[in-house]
């Protein structure tokens, strides 16, 4: 769907919300659900384009990789290595959110470069936004390419990958008066530098080791990259993201919660059956499963990603499966039907308290189904990001730990 429509379906829905709740007031749930089916399903086809530039050699394979969440070896990863093997733009679904495509697109080092050209066969439009990488100097080259996104009025990103490289480098060089601080403060003032000489002030610049993601820059690059998405998008991009930093799982979760309401109206409006064992409860399972795996991958607590945090940190699986507190297993019905059953259990004080909340409690007069619901999915959420901060810290004390380690060697 395109973005005008979605925009203005959304914007809608706020304008709607007095006719909204005198429908649910006149209890007619399937007639309001059927348009927020709508919203729903354009909020979950929200496309969204990544192109991610930069010199040959410089990391952009590994940073369309990192950004997804996968190592070099995964079977979907883009290429990596020292020679060049991007040729043409090549788009790199997002594994969980197939809807979010980050382009891996040719080096920008051909001797007779020319930005415009460049952007003209890359198809600059495509893309929502873009990221420039340079693991060393920020050259012509790259001033160029930015000078011709700003005209187009592309957003873009600048990322100095590598710092692992130098910082590594200046304490063996430089035992005794070695500083991080240092090496980085002095990375980022000459990227400054550099890029001032090429018409550019004061941009903002993301330090990152692609293989120590939460380490540098990363966290502060994810937020940015959200702030500067068209506001329609921001939810696919959040949800999308890594979940390795603290500021972008609240985010997330804020982000998650604010449709909790839109899931519960239509999985109780729209093909609704009963549900086995859940007293006067009936919705639409199947969406509800869907919406909950939904929360498992964007943080991250879906097999796959469990596995590939356990890989990263070289720390044993079960160390993070035994840290997780809500339901481990994959998402099923059966799941999903236990856990209805869990909110049922005071759904009914909590339909007293949603009677206090406009819409919301518009919506609980509209029966114990929808309370119930409702219920299940502010519980499962809260859970599946208080394991996420959980996992994170776990990651974020291994990570410590190997770096000392590192250093003691
Ligand atoms: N130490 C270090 N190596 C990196 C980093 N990012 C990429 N590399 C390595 O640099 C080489 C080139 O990376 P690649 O992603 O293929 O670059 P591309 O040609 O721009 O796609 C590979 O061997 C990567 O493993 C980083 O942040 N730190
Ligand atoms: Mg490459």
């Amino acid at each position: 769907m395109d973005s005008q429509l979605f925009q203005s379906r959304i914007s809608q829905l706020s304008m709607d919300s007095g006719a909204l709740k005198e429908t649910f007031e006149a209890g007619n749930l399937p007639a309001v659900a059927a348009k927020l089916q709508a919203t729903l399903h354009a909020l979950d086809s929200v496309k969204l384009d990544i192109g991610v530039t930069g010199r040959t050699g410089s990391g952009k394979s590994t940073f369309v990789n990192a950004i997804r969440g996968l190592g070099d070896e995964d079977p979907n990863s883009a290429g990596t290595g020292v020679v060049e093997m991007t040729v043409e733009p090549t788009p790199y679904p997002h594994p969980k959110f197939r809807n979010i495509n980050i382009w891996d697109l040719p080096g920008i080092d051909t001797p007779t470069f020319q930005a415009d050209e460049y952007l003209q066969r890359v198809l600059a439009d495509r893309y929502d936004f873009f990221v420039i990488i340079t693991s060393d100097l920020f050259t012509a080259g790259h001033g160029q390419l930015a000078r011709g996104l700003l005209q187009r009025g592309k957003a873009f990103h600048l990322v100095r990958s590598k710092v692992d490289v130098d910082v590594a480098a200046s304490s063996r060089r430089r035992p005794r008066t070695f500083s991080e601080a240092r090496v980085l403060s002095q990375i980022r003032e000459d990227c400054w530098q550099r890029l001032k000489a090429e018409g550019l002030n004061s941009p903002k610049i993301f330090l990152l080791s692609m293989f120590e993601l939460a380490k540098y820059d990363f966290c502060l690059l994810e937020e940015s990259l959200v702030e500067g998405v068209e506001s329609h998008k921001q939810h696919a991009l959040v949800v999308a993201l890594p979940a390795i930093c603290k500021a972008i799982l609240e985010k997330k979760e804020a982000s998650l919660r604010k449709h909790v309401w839109l899931v519960a109206a239509v999985a109780c409006g729209i093909n609704p059956s009963p549900v086995p064992g859940v007293q006067d409860v009936a919705c639409d399972l199947d969406r509800l499963t869907h919406a909950l795996e939904g929360y498992h991958h964007s943080f991250g607590l879906d097999e796959d990603s469990l596995v590939k945090l356990a890989e990263q940190t070289g720390q044993p699986l079960h160390r993070f499966l035994e840290a997780i507190q809500g339901p481990r297993a994959t998402v099923t019905r059966e799941l999903v039907v236990d856990l209805l059953g869990q909110a049922s259990r005071d759904a009914s004080m909590f339909t007293q308290e949603l009677l206090h909340v406009p819409i919301l409690g518009a919506l609980a007069t509209c029966g114990i189904s929808f309370a119930t619901v409702y219920q299940m999915l502010r519980m499962s959420l809260d859970a599946a990001a208080e394991d996420a901060h959980t996992l994170i810290k776990i990651f974020q004390n291994s990570s410590e730990h190997r770096l000392s380690e590192n250093s003691n060697q």
